[in-house]
């Protein structure tokens, strides 16, 4: 490498640098409301509607109804740090009202209060922190409504700590339909974005993943396919038979969908109600995101039978589960047992017996090696798990 090239390189990794510090040190400016969706109370036309005051355009704009009080909101998609807030009014501005936020879109917090605007740009610098971020207008400046070219919200977004292990990746998922056999429900556990569930062309469908233990879910991410679901509920449930609704969508616009959530369950269920096209509901991914640990163990056996040892003291464990060896029944015979000193099995209860408390107790007298070969009937992977202690 010449000395001319490695002073070119050197130049782009210093320039690299000054970049990186620059963003670190602006962090806390970064504008987190263009495109986002908004919402107002109301609006004066079809073609001043709330997301014209989100769009990063100077040329259009939000225009209220002429009345107070008159809102205007944007959802930030995630909790955030919010440092600063602008707004670009028309000539229709507001002289009075709050900047509030919330982590809900319910309850507010109030973070700035204005009594007596002017209108113009006013540049408002604020500690706060939320989801969803409104102007609440309690007195116009002008006959008109409320009118903002551009409403601004700056900040650094605070990503959910620990937000970001898939729960649902690989677990057992079921749906109420497929479309056809390579579109299963599987495919939208799969971690593959070119995979996809896809079901049948109906009203209502529900897709469902089992996390194998109940967690504490944070976020839930929808990646749709052009078949997408426009209205549905998240839901979630402890044992798969009773569903808690924890997020509604009513007028979804598919693409891909974040969102943040505060819920537990074992079993995550995607409901939809109605299609966003004439086919079906088709995922290409379904994540389940999880802040931490689980709030259970992970349960990671099935239990395929159990056994209670709840017969009387002094019995043998029930031969209906229980196969009792004895005599040369063992496979090879008894000249494998132990260490020669052999005493022929034999099913008395001074071998293997219940206690009458619950439990099965197994006799291994160490001079005479009395044992019973005790196995269980049905178990052939030996995912035994006795359901007492
Ligand atoms: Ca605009
Ligand atoms: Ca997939």
């Amino acid at each position: 490498m010449s000395k001319r090239s490695i002073a070119a390189v050197l130049a782009v990794l210093l320039g690299l640098a000054g970049v990186a510090v620059t963003t670190a040190a602006s962090a806390a400016d970064t504008l987190l409301s263009q495109g986002k969706p908004a919402l107002a109370s109301s609006q004066e036309g079809a073609d001043v509607s709330a997301d014209k005051a989100f769009d990063g355009d100077a040329g259009t704009r939000w225009s209220s109804q002429f009345a107070d009080p008159q809102w205007i909101r944007v959802d930030l998609g995630a909790t955030a740090s919010i440092s600063r807030v602008v707004l670009q009014w028309e000539g229709a501005f507001g002289k009075a009202y709050q900047i509030q936020t919330s982590t809900d879109a319910a309850t507010w917090t109030t973070v700035h209060t204005q009594s007596n605007g002017a209108g113009g740009t006013e540049t408002i610098d604020v500690t706060a922190s939320g989801r969803y971020v409104r102007l609440l207008g309690t007195a116009r400046g002008s006959g008109y409504g409320y009118s903002l070219y551009e409403f601004k919200v700056y900040g650094g977004s605070t990503p959910t700590a620990g937000c970001t292990e898939n729960a649902a990746q690989g677990r057992p998922a079921t749906a109420s339909s497929s479309e056809g056999a390579d579109v299963g429900p599987e495919k939208a556990f799969d971690g593959n974005a070119a995979t996809r569930w896809s079901s049948q062309f109906a009203d209502p469908q529900w897709i469902r993943v089992d996390l194998g233990a109940s967690r504490s879910i944070c976020r839930v991410t929808l990646q749709w396919e052009g078949a997408f679901g426009k209205a549905y509920q998240i839901q979630t449930s402890a044992d798969g038979a009773t569903w808690t609704t924890v997020h509604t969508q009513s007028n979804g616009a598919g693409g891909t969908e974040t969102i943040d959530l505060s819920a537990t369950g074992r079993y995550v269920r995607l409901n939809g109600t109605a299609r966003g096209s004439g086919y079906g509901y088709s995922l290409w991914e379904f994540q389940v995101l999880t802040g931490g640990g689980p709030t259970t163990e992970p349960d990671e056996f099935s239990t395929i039978w159990t056994d209670t040892f709840d017969g009387p003291a002094n019995t043998s464990p029930s031969a209906a589960n229980w196969i009792r060896r004895t005599g040369t029944q063992y496979p090879g015979g008894a000249a494998n047992w132990g260490t020669g000193s052999v005493e022929t099995a034999s099913d008395s209860t001074a071998n293997v017996s219940l206690d009458g408390t619950r439990q099965a107790h197994h006799q291994s007298d160490p001079r005479r090696r009395r044992e019973v070969d005790l196995r269980a009937h049905r178990d052939p992977a030996h995912r035994l798990r006795p359901a007492a202690r």
